[in-house]
C-alpha cells in the first residue's frame, strides 16, 4: 500500500468563525472524509460545535468553481478559460479604466473568510501598486465598530483579555451576543466558569439561549444599549465602586463620561430600554465588585448606528472598575468571522495598513511604502470607501470595476436590490469565490476560482489574537487557486511581477510578519513553520528573546496613546433612527 493512500489526519483550523477552534481533518484517497476536533488546541481542547463536522460535505460539492470564466458584456455566456487568459483580460480592463478614470475607479471589497496571505496580498496590490485605498471587507458589517471602539479607547485596535480570562473571571457581561449560538465553544467555557460560581449577565432584546443560560437577563429594547450602559456607569460611581486610583493615573476623560451617566439614573433608564430599575443595578454591582469581569459582545452591538458608541460605552465600564489588563477581566469583542483579525491586522479595511496603520498617518504610509519598495508619495493618504458608500459609488458611476473576493454581497449588504443595480452599472465585476453559482457571481464578467479551506496553507488569527494554520490536506478541485496567488499572477500580468515573486504562503506571511514588528500586533516572530511546530501562538510575538507576554494586553496599564492614557468616552444616547434599506426593501 502506498503513503498516499493511507488515512492522515492534517492539524488545521476551523473555517467557520473567530472562535479560531482547532480541527483534525481526516483524509483518505486524496479526498477529505471528516473533521474532528483537536485534543491538544488551547481553544477547544477536542470539542466543536455542529458547524465543522459537515465540511466534507461544503467541500466536495457540486457548485464549486472550478475554472476562471469570462464574457465581455453581462447578457454574453461565461465562456471557461486558462488562468493567463482569463486574468489578462481582467487585468487588461483595469488597466484601461484606471488609465481613462483614475485608480480610485477601481475598488476590490473582500472578506473576513480570506486568510492573512490573501488579505496581505490584495492589499498590497490595491494600496501600493494600484494606488487606490478602495480595499474594503465585509468585516465593515461585522465588527468594524469594535476596531473604532478599541482604537478609540486604547489607541489601537487589538482585543485585550485572553479566552485563558474567561476561566478566571467571576462575572461576564454579554451584550447584543448570541454566544451559545454563534461562538458555541466560547459559549461552553464560560458555561464551565458559571458552574464554578461565576455571573452571567445577558443583554439582548430576545430570549435567546444565550439570555435564558445567564443568571441575569436584560431584556433591553432593541437600540437602547446606551442609556443601560450609561445607567450601569451611574450606580458604579453612585455608589463608590469606581477603581478611583485607576481611573486618576491610567485614564483620562472620566469627568465628561461621568457627567453623561450622572443624567441616567435607573428609573430613567428603565423607562427607556424596558429593563426593571433593580436589574440594571443588581449588573451593575455584579460587575463593579466582582475580582475579575469580562464584557463581550458582537454584531447586537457592533451593527448599529451607534456601534462604536456602544463599544466604548462597554469599555467604559471595564475602566471605570479598572477590570482590564489583569486576570478574569477586561472588553472582548468575539469576532463574527474565521479571520476577521487577521483581516484588521494585514489593513483590511478602506483606512488601514498592515500592522494597525492608517492612510492617513504619514509616517504610517512612509512606512509601508519602504515596505513595499514603493517611492514616497505611492500610498494615497485618502482614506478609500467603506463598503457601504463603495456600492453607492458603484451605482452612481464614480467607482467602476469592482474584484468581489470570499463574499457574497448580492445576499448580505443592506439592501441587496441596490446592490444589484450597482453590479449590473458596474463595467467590470469580478468575482473570486470557491463556489459558483452565487447570487454574486451570476453578475460578474469574470469568474475565478479559489481553492477553499482545506485545499491551501495559511494563517488565521482568532478573537483573542491567537494565530494558527489552516493545512493543505487535499488538492484545489479543477483549476482553482489560493487567493493569494490569484492576487501574485494578476500583479504579475499588471507588470509587478518582481514584487509579487512569492513562491509560498509561508514567504508571503514572512513578508507581512516583519512589517508589524515594534507594533501593537507584534507578529515578527511568527513564521509557518513556528505555527506548524507549536500548533498556535498569540500576538504579540515579536521577533525577541523575552518578549511581553501574550496573554493580556495593557498588564502595566501604559496605553498606547499620546499620553498612554486610555481614554473614556462620553456615551449621549442619541435617538435612533430608521434605516434607508427599511424604507426601500420589503426584505433583505
Ligand atoms: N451558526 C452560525 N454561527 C455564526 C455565523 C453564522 O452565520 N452561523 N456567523 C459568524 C459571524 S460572521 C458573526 S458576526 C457572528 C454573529 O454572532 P452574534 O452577534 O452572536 O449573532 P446575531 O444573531 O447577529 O446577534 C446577536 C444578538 O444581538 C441581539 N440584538 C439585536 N439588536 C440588539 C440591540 O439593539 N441591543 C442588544 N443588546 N442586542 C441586540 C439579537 O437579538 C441577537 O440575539 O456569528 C458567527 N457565528
Ligand atoms: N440580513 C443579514 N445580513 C447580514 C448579516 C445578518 O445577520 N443578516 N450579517 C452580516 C455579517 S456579521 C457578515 S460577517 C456578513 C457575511 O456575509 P458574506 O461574506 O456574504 O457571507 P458568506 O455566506 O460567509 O460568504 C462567504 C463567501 O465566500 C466564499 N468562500 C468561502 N471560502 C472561500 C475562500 O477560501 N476563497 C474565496 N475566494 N471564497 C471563499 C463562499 O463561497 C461564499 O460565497 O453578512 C452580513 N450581512
Ligand atoms: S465554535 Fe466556531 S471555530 Fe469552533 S468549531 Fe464551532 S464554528 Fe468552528
Ligand atoms: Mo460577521
Amino acid at each position: 500500500m502506498s503513503a498516499a493512500i493511507e488515512p492522515q489526519s492534517v492539524r488545521t483550523q476551523c473555517p467557520y468563525c473567530g472562535v479560531g477552534c482547532g480541527l483534525l481533518a481526516e483524509v483518505q484517497d486524496g479526498r477529505l472524509t471528516g473533521v474532528r476536533g483537536d485534543p491538544i488546541h488551547p481553544v477547544n481542547r477536542g470539542r466543536t460545535c455542529r458547524k465543522p463536522l459537515e465540511l466534507m460535505h461544503a467541500v466536495d460539492s457540486p457548485d464549486r468553481a472550478l475554472a476562471p470564466m469570462w464574457r465581455d458584456v453581462r447578457d454574453g455566456r461565461l465562456e471557461p478559460g486558462t488562468w493567463d487568459d482569463v486574468l489578462g483580460r481582467v487585468t487588461g480592463r483595469l488597466r484601461a479604466i484606471i488609465d481613462e478614470h483614475g485608480p480610485d475607479a477601481v475598488a476590490f471589497y473582500i472578506s473576513g473568510q480570506l486568510l492573512t496571505e490573501d488579505y496581505y496580498a490584495v492589499n498590497k496590490l490595491a494600496k501600493g501598486f494600484l494606488g487606490t485605498n478602495n480595499v474594503d471587507s465585509n468585516s465593515r458589517l461585522c465588527m468594524s465598530s469594535a476596531v473604532a471602539g478599541y482604537t478609540g479607547a486604547f489607541g489601537s485596535d487589538g482585543p485585550p483579555p485572553s479566552y485563558a480570562d474567561l476561566a478566571l473571571a467571576d462575572c461576564f457581561l454579554l451584550l447584543g451576543t448570541n454566544t451559545a449560538a454563534c461562538h458555541p465553544i466560547v459559549w461552553s467555557r464560560i458555561r464551565d466558569r458559571q458552574a464554578e460560581g461565576a455571573f452571567v449577565i445577558c443583554a439582548d432584546p430576545r430570549a435567546t439561549p444565550t439570555a435564558t443560560g445567564a443568571d441575569l437577563h436584560l431584556p433591553v429594547r432593541p437600540g437602547t444599549d446606551l442609556p443601560l450602559l450609561s445607567a450601569m456607569l451611574h450606580v458604579i460611581d453612585r455608589d463608590g465602586l469606581v477603581d478611583d486610583d485607576f481611573v486618576a493615573r491610567r485614564t483620562s476623560g472620566w469627568e465628561q463620561a461621568r457627567a453623561v451617566a450622572h443624567d441616567w439614573p435607573p428609573w430613567r433608564a428603565a423607562e427607556v430600554c424596558g429593563v426593571p430599575a433593580e436589574d440594571i443595578e443588581l449588573a451593575a454591582r455584579k460587575f463593579a465588585a466582582a475580582g475579575g469581569s469580562m464584557a463581550l459582545w458582537s454584531m447586537g452591538a457592533n451593527q448599529s448606528t451607534v456601534g462604536t458608541l456602544k463599544n466604548r460605552a462597554l469599555i467604559n465600564l471595564c475602566l471605570a472598575t479598572g477590570q482590564i489588563g489583569r486576570p478574569g477581566a477586561g472588553p472582548l469583542s468575539l469576532t463574527g468571522q474565521p479571520n476577521a483579525m487577521g483581516g484588521r491586522e494585514t489593513g483590511g479595511l478602506a483606512q488601514l495598513l498592515p500592522g494597525y496603520r492608517k492612510v492617513e498617518v504619514a509616517e504610517d504610509r512612509a512606512a509601508i511604502e519602504a515596505h513595499w519598495g514603493l517611492p514616497a508619495g505611492a500610498i494615497s493618504p485618502t482614506p478609500g470607501l467603506p463598503a457601504v458608500d463603495l456600492f453607492d459609488a458603484i451605482a452612481d458611476g464614480t467607482v467602476k470595476a469592482v474584484w468581489i473576493i470570499a463574499t457574497n454581497p448580492l445576499v448580505s449588504m443592506p439592501d441587496n436590490a441596490r446592490v444589484r443595480a450597482a453590479l449590473e452599472a458596474a463595467d467590470l465585476v469580478v468575482v473570486q469565490d470557491a463556489y459558483h453559482p452565487t447570487e454574486t457571481s451570476s453578475l460578474a464578467h469574470a469568474v475565478l476560482p479559489a481553492a477553499a479551506w482545506p485545499e491551501k496553507d495559511g494563517a488565521m488569527t482568532n478573537s483573542e489574537r491567537r494565530i494558527a494554520l489552516v493545512r493543505r490536506a487535499v488538492a484545489p478541485p479543477g483549476d482553482a487557486l489560493p487567493d493569494w496567488e490569484i492576487f501574485a499572477r494578476a500583479a504579475r500580468q499588471l507588470g509587478y511581477g518582481d514584487d509579487f515573486a512569492w513562491t509560498s504562503a509561508a514567504e508571503v506571511f514572512d513578508e507581512f510578519a516583519a512589517c508589524t514588528a515594534g507594533r501593537v500586533c507584534d507578529y515578527s516572530g511568527v513564521t509557518h513553520d513556528r505555527l506548524r511546530m507549536e500548533g498556535s501562538v498569540q500576538w504579540p510575538a515579536p521577533d525577541l528573546p523575552d518578549g511581553p507576554s501574550p496573554e493580556r494586553l495593557y498588564p502595566t496599564h501604559v496605553f498606547p496613546t499620546p499620553d498612554g492614557r486610555a481614554r473614556f468616552a462620553p456615551h449621549p444616547p442619541t435617538p435612533t433612527r430608521p434605516t434607508r434599506s427599511t424604507a426601500t426593501t420589503p426584505c433583505c
